[in-house]
């Protein structure tokens, strides 16, 4: 290991599920990643899709699995200093890369991400982290919200954003999300001011949420996640989010992921 991160960090991320560590990205970096989401805005993937309603005075775009095609998402996702941070977090080897997910919420957006957490949506059992970088300045009222210790678990009923559907389990076969806006104050709710290049580091079971972004400028993110030594093909009986359709059959149901899609990030 690196020793990017003190001791007293690694043991806040893992009793919180949650990690603000600053300039991740260097200046250049950031340009990048500016210019990766770029890419994305201006030529949006099969999974693209706008996450607000035609009502909202903003606008609420995401993007999921561009690396491949967007060479400026690929090398933050694979040389930039995150898989190390990542590695930190996770210990032990190997640490792989497992998707990108761009989110960007153009000023004045109303339009709320409903709390959640995201491995009920995914493929694989066993553990990850995300970072999530703006490439704006992002006001503690704007950014991300995470409940520390959530991370324990047990697994949440994931839903549909938009019209609350159980489309991943079975409606009952997981506990619901708690009221979390009915008593916000009841809750250790994490969230921090940043700047452009920070990274919120958080577990795959953390619960979170973000507020709309009722500011004049714009919120971009780049999200970059990656799999601990334990990860494993979790194949599901529905469309997971995202989707990895093209695993089923070739990673057998509970195997590393070890596949060109996950490269190895940790060790180099
Ligand atoms: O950026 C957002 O609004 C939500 C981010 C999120 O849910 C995620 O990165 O998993």
């Amino acid at each position: 290991m690196t020793g990017l991160l003190s001791d007293d960090d690694v043991q806040t991320y893992h009793r919180d599920g949650v990690l603000h560590v600053k300039a991740v990205l260097s200046p250049e970096e950031i340009e990048t990643a500016r210019a990766g989401i770029q890419h994305v805005l201006d030529d949006s993937g099969m999974l693209a899709q706008t996450a607000s309603g035609v009502d909202d005075p903003g606008r609420f775009v995401e993007d999921f699995r561009r690396w491949q095609e967007v060479p400026e998402i690929e090398q933050l996702a694979l040389q930039s200093r995150v898989p190390e941070y990542a590695a930190e977090l996770l210990g032990g080897e190997p640490i792989r890369f497992y998707h990108d997910h761009v989110l960007v919420k153009e000023g004045g957006t109303r339009q709320r991400t409903p709390w959640h957490q995201d491995q009920p949506y995914y493929n694989v059992d066993g553990h990850g982290t995300s970072a999530w970088i703006p490439v704006d300045p992002v006001p503690a009222a704007g950014c991300l919200q995470l409940v520390a210790g959530s991370h324990e678990g047990p697994w949440k009923m994931p839903r549909t954003f938009l019209d609350g559907k159980a489309k991943w389990f079975p409606e009952g076969t997981l506990d619901e999300l708690p009221d979390i806006d009915a008593d916000p104050d009841a809750f250790p709710i994490k969230a921090f001011q940043l700047e452009p290049g920070d990274a919120i580091f958080f577990d795959f079971l953390t619960i979170h949420g973000a507020p709309g972004f009722p500011f004049a400028g714009r919120r971009r993110v780049l999200s970059l996640r990656y799999l601990a030594p334990d990860a494993v093909h979790a194949p599901r009986g529905w469309v997971t989010s995202p989707p990895f359709d093209e695993l089923v059959g070739v990673i057998p149901d509970g195997a590393p992921m070890d596949h060109p899609l996950f490269p190895v990030v940790w060790p180099r």
